[in-house]
């Protein structure tokens, strides 16, 4: 399965490793450094979000399966036959199998990742476990505007978009990515969406800052890659990893904090850390049953229907045009 390339992406004349500098130099010069949280996922932080996703203190990826597995029925019943499912950011397809086993009419099912290698890879295993079912990948940046593949079905278009990925985003442009999911999917489409639920600060913070330290790890390993790919020359050990909800944001921020007054240097600068200065590397926002609602209808969107577990920590949402 080759993945098609989008061509409504105009070819843009910086390399990614050009790219990854230029954010990277602005970042660290901004008053707050920060780091784009997008550069969490090379080889090795994919690996380590994964780990993250199996401690016990980190329930989002359970509880939205377990929402997935129940709502599955429902969700099937919301969709009309034949439609085509798109999913946004794909990476592993651990979630969609989820609703695949419930969708057995469907007419394709079209994974859209970046990560070219990654996206062939599991639209190959995935055409094994579900040999019925075309599978149309693209690869493609989801935030930016493409064009589905030729050829999918009459049917109508479903987005899928799990993960609470949606939090990522300042809430503006969650709403602007909303919309533009909107646009890409066409008149007369769906979108499941996951997101994650405010609640207890000491639960969001443990699932943020687990005990065995994999999390932390994960923010360090921006240090290390920035290091390897860019020739930077950080001390990761002379940095923290710092997670906290900011109830007043309703976010979780990451940080990474200098544990002393430190220069370090990349590409002939040299930025320089105060005791205490923190890079920060992460928001992740969470929302209210009620607050996710009224972004989605500011984005254009009715809600079909929410569903949430028992101890209501997640939520996803079915979303209509
Ligand atoms: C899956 C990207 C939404 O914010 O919970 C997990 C990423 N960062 N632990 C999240 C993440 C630290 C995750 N997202």
């Amino acid at each position: 399965i080759n993945p098609v390339f989008t061509d409504a992406t105009p070819v843009s004349s910086v390399t990614p490793e050009q790219q990854f500098l230029d954010d990277i130099l602005v970042g660290l010069s901004a008053e707050q450094k920060f780091i784009p949280a997008k550069y969490f996922y090379d080889e090795i932080g994919s690996d380590l979000f994964e780990a993250i996703t199996r401690q016990p203190e980190y329930y989002p990826t359970r509880t939205e399966i377990g929402i997935l597995d129940a709502s599955g029925p429902d969700i099937a019943s919301l969709l009309p036959s034949r439609a085509n499912l798109v999913e946004f950011g794909s990476g592993s397809t651990v979630k969609v199998r989820r609703l695949l086993v419930h969708l057995t009419d469907l007419a394709a099912y079209v994974p859209v990742d970046v990560s070219e290698n990654f996206l062939r890879s599991e639209a190959e295993t995935l055409s094994r476990d579900f040999p019925q079912l075309s599978i149309q990948p693209v690869a493609a940046d989801f935030t930016r505007p493409f064009t589905l593949p030729d050829g999918l079905s009459d049917g109508a278009v479903a987005g899928f978009f799990p993960g609470s990925t949606i939090g990522n985003f300042e809430p503006p442009q969650a709403a602007h990515l909303l919309a533009h999911f909107g646009r890409v999917l066409g008149p007369g489409a769906s979108l499941i969406v996951g997101v994650d639920l405010v609640k207890d600060k000491t639960v969001l913070d443990a699932a943020y800052d687990d005990a065995a330290g994999v999390t932390a790890r994960f923010n360090l390993n921006l240090l290390d890659r920035i290091n390897r790919e860019l020739g930077a020359d950080f001390d990761r050990s002379a940095f923290a990893h710092r997670a906290y909800f900011a109830p007043e944001a309703s976010r979780i921020e990451m940080h990474l904090v200098s544990l002393r007054a430190q220069d370090v240097s990349l590409a002939d600068r040299r930025f320089s850390f105060a005791g205490g200065e923190t890079i920060h590397t992460e928001n992740s926002y969470k929302y209210t049953i009620d607050g996710f609602r009224a972004l989605a209808a500011q984005a254009g969107w009715k809600v079909a229907k929410s569903w949430t577990d028992a101890e209501r920590l997640f939520s996803v949402h079915a979303l209509t045009r």
